[in-house]
Parts: structure tokens; C-alpha cells; sequence
């Protein structure tokens, strides 16, 4: 929990310091009509659906004719679409554990891609779950990071409350145990033992090569396929199953069957500005367009691929008749640029970094295809849940339920959005009826006064 202290500081700074190179934010006629639920089964089962990396943008849910993501899509069409919903943190690990927690990446102590998950000082969702009877599974990446405090494990690493944990190494055992057909000569593939990692282009597959491998053999396909496996083996147990896929994660992986969906010549590449000159780091300088416009033609395809595997999870829920009785969530557990502000990452307090994918299908109830701009933080995440599941509430969250937002009995949320990275990068998102205000001191180190009155700011 924050200092109450460290939380006014916080507030008073974003109130005099709140810059206007955000504005486009603007939140004006989001609000949609939501229709009141008729939930006549009770929500029992959860699935949630993270991506790595995805960028809002490049799904049709939010608005890109380019990208084909009819599965995301589907599940916009039957939930509920959050047009206001932001990480606690742009960077993997730290999100990842502030959203297993409720907890802000402070709070947890993982701030860093490679700090350890510490065990003791926080419980999970899935601890917590587990002590009401559930089945609990963790399938693809959990980014722990237990291996930096090997030495402190020797009795086995924690499982941070997950009877199923299958990430990487299960996948491998299963890839190895395969004997695939041949594949065809006349394709070229990325290789990663090939690739020169000092060329950032080829390294992120500007090239625009599916990895030597079949869709069925693929990782994301193997993920899917596990936490299907779960959800039907948990019989009448009730289940809680985090599918972490790794897409669209660079270097962008895909597999064969999706060489060539995407023309790099008709993506859409973003200008920048002159201003962003002074902090584009080394790596992304001096990459022709055609590079640029290939990795963010293997990004999308990347995104197409994954969206494959979430409608194999979707559809398998249908099969297995649990749709009425379970809440199905897609996240991302940061954001990306995709060459806005000349840069291919996330890392930094853009908006492009921390605005995210939102969707919540609360069983039937939710069938609306409504979108909400209620302001939402991913610390929000666990506290709804088990709110919508009606389980105890867990002590430790330091956000709150927003089911009254899916109920349509409130519109708003919170206030303020709060991400943080490094120890001097911190974003707060304000959203009012008319607009949302972004503010950050990240980048340029500017700070801007900003009057949601008239909208003119004043940056030193
Ligand atoms: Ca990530």
C-alpha cells in the first residue's frame, strides 16, 4: 500500500505538472449505452487472456480496418470493450506481477523485466482461489524471474499459487518429441541461432519470415491447446486459468502458415516529429522505411497469429458448454510503439506504452457489444474478478472492483490512472465527461502546467 502521503504528493504533482501532448486522448461521446445484465447463471469459471506487447491499435476491435483479429473481435462483439484502461507499468514483469496481485508495482517490488517476484509479501489471485477449491493454471509466460534468486530455491521455486504452471520447457519436451514433415524449401525462415542480434532490423524480422515451423507445432498453439486442456480436465471444479501468450512480442513471431498475410508496403508507418530526434535511442536510428514498415508488417501478423489461438480457447468454451458460467478477459500486459516517436518498444511513459487492450465478457450477461470509456487501471483486474465471481475479498488489492461498470449501474470509474517505470518515470491519466488529460515526466524530463479549463498548457 502507498504512503497516503506519497499518494497526495502524487496527486498535487499531477495536478500542476499535467502536460497536453496527449490531448487526443480525448474521451468525448465513448460513453455508450451498456445494457443491464441478465445474468441467470452464476459466474464461477475465469479465463484471462494476456497478450505480450499488443499495441490497442492494432486490433479491428479498436478501430484498425488492417489488422485481422476477428477473435478479439468476437469477444468485443459479446463483452464489454474498455476504452480507458491503462498498465500500472510499460515493461513485463513489473505489470504482470502488479496485475496477478491487485497491486501496484511498488507495492509488489517488482519494478524491473528481471526483478524476482518476491513470494512472502505478496498473494496472488491464484493463492487466494485456491483456498476456495479452484483449479489453478498458469500457461505461457509468467516472467517470475526466479531464476536470479536460484540459489534461494534450492527447495523448489514458489508457484505463486498455480497447480499447473507450464511455460516454455513443457513446450520444448513437446517440440522435440515431434517428427514434422520436411518443410518446404522454397520459404525462407527466421532463424534465431541465425540472426545477428547487432542488427536491431533483422533481429525484430523486418524481413517479415515465419519461424521454421507448422501452426499445429507452434508455442502459441501448444499454450492454447494447454489451457484447453485444463478447462476440460477440471470436471466440476471451478477454474481460473491465466493464458499469457508470447505474441506479439518481438522479434514477432509466427509460423509458417502465415508467410506473407500482410504487405509491408500498405502498413502504416508514423512520421514523428523533429522533437523526438533528441531521444530516439541509437538502436531505432538510421532504419530505412522498408525495415520499418516490415517489422510492423511481422508485428501485425504476429497479432493475427495470436488472435488464431484465442479463438481455439473461445470456441473450446463454447464446446464445453461453460460460457454461461464463465468470465473470459483480454489484456496485454503493456503496450508498444509501432515507430511512433520513432521507436519500436515500449519502456517509456507514452501513451502508446501504457493505453491498453480491455475486454470483459462476463458470461452472458455482458452480450452487448457496448464500450465504456470509464478510466481503469490493470490493478483493477483482480478486485473485479472476484468480485464478478462472487468470491472473499482479497485483503491485499490496492484497486477496486469496477462490476458496477459492467452492470451499467456506473458509468466512471477512478479518477486518476497511475503508471510508473524506473524510479523517475511516472504517467497519470485523467479523464473528465469532455476529454482525458495525459501527463508524464519521462523522455524530455518537461514538466507542463495544464488547465482542463481552457486547455492551454505551459511547459518549461
Ligand atoms: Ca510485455
Amino acid at each position: 500500500m502507498l504512503p497516503g502521503n506519497v499518494l497526495l504528493i502524487m496527486k498535487i504533482q499531477f495536478l500542476w505538472s499535467m502536460n497536453n501532448w496527449m490531448l487526443n486522448l480525448a474521451c468525448v461521446g465513448l460513453f455508450s449505452v451498456l445494457q443491464i445484465p441478465l445474468q441467470a447463471t452464476a459466474l464461477k469459471n475465469v479465463v484471462v487472456i494476456l497478450a505480450d506487447d499488443h499495441a490497442l491499435k492494432v486490433t479491428g476491435a479498436y478501430g484498425n480496418d488492417l489488422i485481422r483479429t476477428p477473435n478479439i473481435d468476437r469477444l468485443a462483439a459479446e463483452g464489454i470493450t474498455f476504452d480507458q484502461a491503462f498498465c500500472n507499468a510499460p515493461i513485463c514483469s513489473a505489470s504482470r506481477q502488479s496485475m496477478l496481485t491487485g497491486k501496484y508495482p511498488h507495492a509488489t517490488g517488482v519494478n524491473l523485466l528481471f526483478t524476482p517476484f518476491p513470494d512472502g509479501p505478496n498473494v496472488t489471485i491464484a493463492e487466494h482461489l485456491r483456498e476456495q477449491n479452484y483449479r489453478t493454471a498458469i500457461i505461457g509466460k509468467t516472467h517470475w524471474n526466479n531464476w536470479a534468486w536460484s540459489s534461494l530455491y534450492k527447495e523448489g521455486a514458489p508457484n505463486h499459487g498455480f497447480d499447473t504452471i507450464v511455460e516454455r520447457g513443457p513446450y520444448s519436451e513437446f517440440y522435440n518429441a515431434l517428427s514434422p514433415a520436411p518443410l518446404p524449401t522454397n520459404q525462407a525462415y527466421y532463424r534465431r541461432e541465425e540472426i545477428d542480434r547487432t542488427n536491431t532490423a533483422e533481429w525484430m524480422n523486418w524481413n517479415v519470415l515465419p519461424h521454421p515451423v507448422r501452426d499445429a507445432d507452434s508455442m502459441g498453439t501448444f499454450f492454447a491447446n494447454e489451457a484447453i486442456r485444463v478447462m476440460e480436465e477440471s470436471g466440476e471444479k471451478p477454474f481460473f486459468v491465466w493464458l499469457a501468450f508470447a505474441e506479439p512480442h518481438a522479434p514477432f513471431y509466427f509460423p509458417l502458415e502465415y508467410a506473407g498475410k500482410y504487405d509491408p508496403d500498405t502498413m502504416p508507418l508514423p512520421e514523428g516529429s523533429s522533437e523526438d530526434d533528441r531521444w530516439v535511442p541509437a538502436k531505432y536510428r538510421n532504419f530505412t522505411d522498408a525495415e520499418k514498415r516490415g517489422i510492423i508488417a511481422a508485428y501485425y501478423t504476429s497479432t493475427e497469429y495470436m488472435d488464431k489461438n484465442i479463438g481455439l480457447v473461445l470456441n473450446a468454451i463454447d464446446r464445453l458448454g461453460l460460457r454461461e458460467n464463465t468470465v473470459v478477459l483480454y489484456l496485454s500486459d503493456n503496450g508498444y510503439l509501432l515507430y511512433e516517436h520513432k521507436r519500436f518498444e515500449k519502456h517509456t511513459m507514452w501513451e502508446e506504452a501504457i493505453h491498453q487492450p480491455m475486454i470483459v465478457r462476463a458470461g452472458i450477461a455482458s452480450s452487448s457489444g457496448a464500450r465504456t470509456g470509464a478510466l481503469v487501471e490493470y490493478v483493477d483486474v483482480v478486485p473485479t474478478i472476484l468480485d464478478l465471481i462472487d468470491a472473499p475479498h482479497l485483503d491485499s488489492v490496492q484497486g477496486s472492483s469496477f462490476k458496477a461498470v459492467l452492470e451499467n449501474t456506473r458509468e466512471e470509474h477512478r479518477d486518476i490512472a497511475f503508471s510508473t517505470y524506473l524510479q523517475d518515470n511516472f504517467a497519470m491519466v485523467s479523464c473528465s465527461t469532455r476529454f482525458c488529460a495525459y501527463s508524464s515526466r519521462s523522455v524530455s524530463g518537461r514538466s507542463c502546467r495544464f488547465s482542463k479549463d481552457t486547455g492551454i498548457a505551459i511547459c518549461f
